[in-house]
């Protein structure tokens, strides 16, 4: 459900920019004959001449959509051009569309903050560099104002096509204007100017929306494309919102919209207008409801995240009409090849961005043979993801037989699969030289890395000895297919294993033992006390104690150490920690009962005893509670 952030106080300038037709002109980019010509791109696979994923604008005039299969627009547009994708491992490679993408956005990221919202188009917030326009440069003072800033599109100016650039040059120049609109206008100068910039450094056209929020920056890309730009006025808002349906709206596409039409009566965004925030948070909630309200007012706080990179990578194949798969191992085969690609992806990520995906998702379409119920979908299913191709097969595998046993319900009907995915998300940055004794176990038990520290805390599922899978929302413990904690190296010597193998574990052990004040710096004196002891000691002793399904800590060597003795015959070692050398800044970081019971260490006099309590250190360094 959405929720409204609290908006800045401050005027903002915030752009959405998306290319134009874009796998079209990356194809036409590279074949220049295609240029000026009716063009598709097609999906690979012949059938029916293969499904449309991007329509070039001349092609659209003859009613070409996206929707159709080549051999439908070919009868709409005879001259078409279809361009089918480029093809690795049996499917489309998207890698030439990605890097295009990266090139402008290397462009656009020069004014200010950029997101990367997809593979073609990004969110800026051009604030400063607006503030600073007006401070030394404003629109009035130029000597010209660059002709592509001129065609924009100003909601709310007049329509007259004859005067159009002369109403915007007037609009961009207003010296009466508020400083809200005067931002605006520096901001309307620097999008035309970067549109520029991608077109001569890159040959691709790109529209964008330009407003004081993403929701109306969001709104208005589209209205005029290709290579267009419109602007949206604070004061033109109640007018566009007044006859924008509710279902254009993202979020409002689905089943709140239809309450919204069906319940309400509501048409329009404006309409909600007619709605105090307290009926509306009657009716659909407190953060719904006073999103709505926000919303009917054009009114939305979401920041433009610092993020030039994916928030997630995925890859999919469809098998449509008689391509469909009727088998698992026909199944495999293509799970296989999905995986192989995302773990190359998700590798390189690591490699040069030094990001860490966390979970993995499978994604299918299905149809089967069963009168009860025949439009059942198949359900996403999701899993900590561990990294090595082999391991993210293995788990897609498990995930696809879990969706598969749910889509039957357990009973044995014939099946075909006409589409599939796999998905690496909640990717995160590896911190660096990090104090933190949550981030670093977190590491450890879920074979990848969180800023989120609260994912390891007691009491919260862990990720490292359970599947967890997802129905909609809805998610649950799987207790079938445990993914166990990983030490060995992993097989594949193509395909390093950055979380699970020996040598990498060294790695990530040897980063955090250089950090100030990791917890392995407590633990590397172990029972000889060496405290300069290997890293791989360190990992073994760390991998030893989240086996351990209880433990318990006490205090011994007249509160030098603590020991924490594993009730555990097989893996009888004690751990030894050096109270004097606990740095109090990595204290700070640890749930506060935890905090306390370690103060009470430190300061025995002021220790609270520990021992009735639930919740001791040695608890919470154990992943196998059950
Ligand atoms: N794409 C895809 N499958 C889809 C939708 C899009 O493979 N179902 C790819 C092809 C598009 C690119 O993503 O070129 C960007 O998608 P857009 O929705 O932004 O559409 P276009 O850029 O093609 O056209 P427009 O000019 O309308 O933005
Ligand atoms: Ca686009
Ligand atoms: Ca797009």
């Amino acid at each position: 459900m959405p929720v409204a952030r609290p908006e800045s106080q401050e005027p903002r300038v915030i752009a959405h920019v998306d290319m134009d037709c874009f796998y079209v002109q990356v194809e036409q980019r590279r074949n220049p004959d295609l240029r000026g010509v009716p063009t598709a791109v097609v999906q690979y696979n012949s059938w029916k001449g293969g499904g449309l994923i991007a329509v070039g604008y001349e092609a659209r005039k003859f009613g070409v959509k996206r929707s159709m299969r080549g051999d439908e627009a070919k009868r709409a547009c005879p001259d078409i051009q279809l361009v089918q994708v480029p093809v690795a491992r049996g499917k489309a490679d998207l890698n030439l569309y990605r890097s295009a993408g990266s090139e402008v956005v290397a462009i656009l990221s020069t004014k200010g903050k950029c997101e990367r919202a997809s593979i073609d188009e990004v969110y800026l917030d051009l604030t400063d560099a607006a503030k600073s326009m007006l401070l030394e440069s404003p629109p009035e003072m130029l000597d010209s104002i660059p002709e592509e800033a001129l065609k924009s599109h100003v909601l709310g100016l007049s329509s007259d096509e004859n005067k159009g650039e002369e109403d915007v040059r007037k609009w961009l120049c207003q010296p009466n204007a508020d400083y809200q609109a005067k931002l605006l206008a520096c901001g309307t100068i620097i999008v035309a100017e970067l549109r520029v910039r991608v077109l001569q450094e890159t040959k691709f056209t790109c529209s964008a929306g330009i407003a004081h929020n993403k929701m109306l920056a969001k709104l208005a890309s589209p209205m005029h494309k290709p290579a267009q730009q419109t602007v949206v006025p604070a004061t033109s808002v109640p007018d566009l919102l007044a006859s924008l349906p509710v279902k254009k709206m993202k979020q409002l596409g689905g089943k709140l919209g239809s309450s919204l039409q069906d319940d309400l009566g509501v048409n329009t965004v404006g309409d909600l207008l007619k709605f105090s925030e307290q009926k509306l948070q009657d009716l659909y909630g407190i953060n719904t409801g006073t999103w709505l309200w926000k919303i009917a007012r054009g009114i939305s706080g979401d920041e433009v995240e610092d993020r030039l990179l994916p928030k997630s990578h995925g890859c999919g194949k469809t098998f449509p009409g008689p391509m469909a798969l009727k088998t698992t191992s026909s199944v495999k085969q293509w799970l296989n090849q999905l995986c192989e690609e995302l773990s190359e992806r998700i590798q390189s990520d690591l490699d040069q961005n030094k990001r860490v995906a966390q979970t993995l998702t499978l994604h299918a379409r299905a149809f089967k043979e069963d009168e009860v119920d025949p439009l059942k979908k198949f359900p996403s299913k999701s899993c900590p993801l561990r990294y090595g191709t082999s391991k993210i097969q293995e788990d897609a595998m498990h995930l696809f037989e879990l969706g598969l046993g749910d889509f039957l319900n357990s009973k044995n009907l014939g099946w075909g699969i006409t589409s599939l995915a796999v998905g690496a998300s909640k990717i995160v940055d590896i911190p660096n030289g990090t104090t933190s004794i949550l981030k670093y176990l977190t590491e450890k038990r879920t074979s990848c890395n969180s800023s989120d520290c609260s994912d390891a805390l007691p009491g919260e599922p862990d990720h490292a000895t359970s599947l967890i899978c997802q129905k909609d929302a809805d998610t649950k413990s799987y207790k079938g297919h445990e993914v166990p904690l990983e030490s060995k190296v992993e097989e594949n010597p193509k395909t390093k294993a950055p979380r699970e193998s020996a040598s990498d574990s060294k790695r990530l052990s040897d980063r955090d033992a250089n950090a100030k004040g990791t917890i392995l710096r407590y633990f590397s004196g172990g029972s000889s006390s060496n405290q300069s002891s290997t890293s791989k000691v360190e990992t073994t002793q760390i991998e030893e104690q989240e086996r351990i399904s209880s433990s318990t800590a006490s205090i011994s060597n007249s509160h030098q150490n603590l020991n924490l003795n594993q009730n555990n015959n097989a893996l009888s070692e004690n751990w030894i920690i050096n109270i004097e050398e606990i740095d109090p800044s990595v204290v700070d970081e640890l749930p506060l009962e935890i905090q306390r019971e370690i103060r009470g260490w430190i300061h025995p006099s002021k220790r609270i005893n520990t021992a009735k309590r639930g919740s001791t250190i040695a608890h919470y360094f154990s992943p196998a509670r059950k």
